[in-house]
């Protein structure tokens, strides 16, 4: 088939309106509501992809996170002290109400029903994976004084197993279980080795390589979600530098804006800029042309085809709107719709989110950027990422500095995994403690005109 007008089943509609701004149909004939709808509505089963299980598949390459984890949960043993630790770091996101009375129990050890500041340090300790004995918060404050302060409800100077129970469903379980998702990006063949493989652009990095990395993270940590995004075009799209060769009937299809010279507009070189028309019929949309990549059903938007994969993951389609470019998972490059992944990620109460795929310096860095916005604490892996230029990759990790995206290896996962449930607890525990101090001196004050003291 020629370029010719997109076609009937070009759209996999997956994402609402977001509606900020009128959406003017830059497409000739197309109605409204269809240029509205062309990057709506939601995910059908026809795009269901074949799913792989086996997560088993290629590790060669990749981390021990088992080891990885076994290593960051006990930094602060002492060489002597080998015996591997009881649970592994996976236990840190599933730990629950019975396993905490469990604990309880255990370290309990005179059996008065009550822990004191010593034992809950080693229940404490226990549960999170690491000795906080002597662990002090950002503050300089000792993280233990906090949590006992924060635990100790009626100030009995012991806690018993009721408070300890309480403060777990008020505000000491969910600091201890951020939720953690894991975003694939585009992992892909036409970047691997298809039409647009990232191995071929100036950064020459290989795809493929990436593949047994995220598989590894996925299988050996414990991950609450995990969303797979696909960049998912119709034939005809106003990125594909062959819809606008000269003679072709698809470049009209996507107006250039005023300020771009007609001239250099016929027949650009595939990794050339247009200024094209936003579809919101004013404003200048900047637009990389690439080669075709990514036809929606077509081998070269499968994913890798070793890539893990489980019925359970959360799948995007982006770039579904010929009009428009969308780099990022969450919002289309004009912003003038979304997909569906805010949505399933908030049903999933998503804290945290952990970045791969490909490319780095393109739809990883805008998808994590737009995350950031969103209010997740994001990380990108960097290992788990192939980009297309070293300059490009530069100046995104500029931005991810700025606005406090973190940059990591996969082999610091298991680290950061312990790490952030360390943090919520012990940012907990304080804001806990100082609410109970401030509200305590509060009460004296509240007398208006009455002498304090
Ligand atoms: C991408 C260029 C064009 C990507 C998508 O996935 O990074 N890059 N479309
Ligand atoms: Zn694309």
């Amino acid at each position: 088939m020629g370029c010719g007008a997109s076609s009937s089943r070009s759209a996999a509609p997956e994402v609402e309106p977001k509606a900020l701004k009128a959406v003017v149909p830059a497409l000739a004939g197309e109605p409204a509501d269809a240029a509205n709808s062309a990057n709506g509505g939601a995910v059908k089963d026809r795009d269901a992809k074949p799913l792989r299980l086996d997560t088993s598949k290629r590790l060669e390459n990749a981390n021990d996170f088992a080891a990885l984890a076994r290593a960051a949960s006990s930094e602060a043993a002492t060489a002597e002290d080998s015996t591997p630790r009881k649970k592994p770091l996976a236990k840190l996101a599933t730990i629950d109400v019975d396993q905490l009375r469990e604990e309880f129990t255990r370290c309990d050890v005179d059996g008065n029903g009550t822990l004191n500041k010593e034992q809950l340090t080693a229940l404490l300790t226990e549960i999170v994976g690491t000795d906080l004995g002597a662990a002090i918060d950002s503050s300089g404050t000792s993280v233990m004084d906090s949590m006992f302060a924060a635990l100790d409800e009626d100030s009995s100077g012991e806690i018993d197993l009721d408070e300890l129970l309480a403060a777990w469903r008020a505000w000491f379980g969910q600091a201890m279980n951020p939720v953690r998702c894991l975003l694939i990006i585009d992992v892909q063949n036409d970047f691997i080795s298809g039409t647009l493989r990232v191995d071929k652009c100036p950064a020459q990095q290989d795809g493929g390589a990436i593949v047994p990395v995220i598989n590894a993270m996925r299988a050996q940590l414990p991950w609450d979600a995990v969303a797979v995004s696909l960049d998912w075009h119709p034939h005809v799209h106003c990125s594909f530098a062959e819809c606008f060769v000269e003679q072709s009937d698809d470049g009209a299809a996507f107006p250039l804006h005023s300020s771009q010279e007609a001239a250099e507009a016929a027949s650009p070189a595939p990794f050339s800029t247009l200024t094209l028309l936003s579809p919101d019929g004013e404003s200048p949309m900047k637009q990389i042309l690439w080669p075709r990549h990514c036809v929606q059903d077509t081998w070269g938007a499968e994913c890798h085809p070793d890539l893990a994969r489980a019925e359970s993951d959360v799948i995007v389609y982006k770039g579904t709107d010929a009009r428009v470019d969308s780099y990022s998972a969450f919002y289309d490059n004009q912003k003038l719709n979304q997909t569906t992944l805010i949505a399933e990620l908030r049903k999933r109460g998503v804290t945290h989110l952990f970045v791969t795929g490909i490319a780095l310096d393109v739809c990883v860095a805008f998808s994590a950027l737009h995350a950031a916005e969103e209010g997740f604490v994001v990380t990108v892996v960097h290992d788990a990422c192939a980009g297309v230029s070293e300059q490009g990759i530069a100046e995104k990790f500029d931005a991810f500095k700025k606005v406090g995206i973190t940059v990591a290896q996969s082999s610091e996962l298991p680290g950061l995994f312990a790490k952030s449930s360390l943090d919520e607890l012990t940012n907990a525990a304080l804001r806990v403690r100082r609410a109970k101090e401030v509200s305590g001196m509060m009460q004296f004050e509240s007398g208006h005109g009455m002498p304090i003291d």
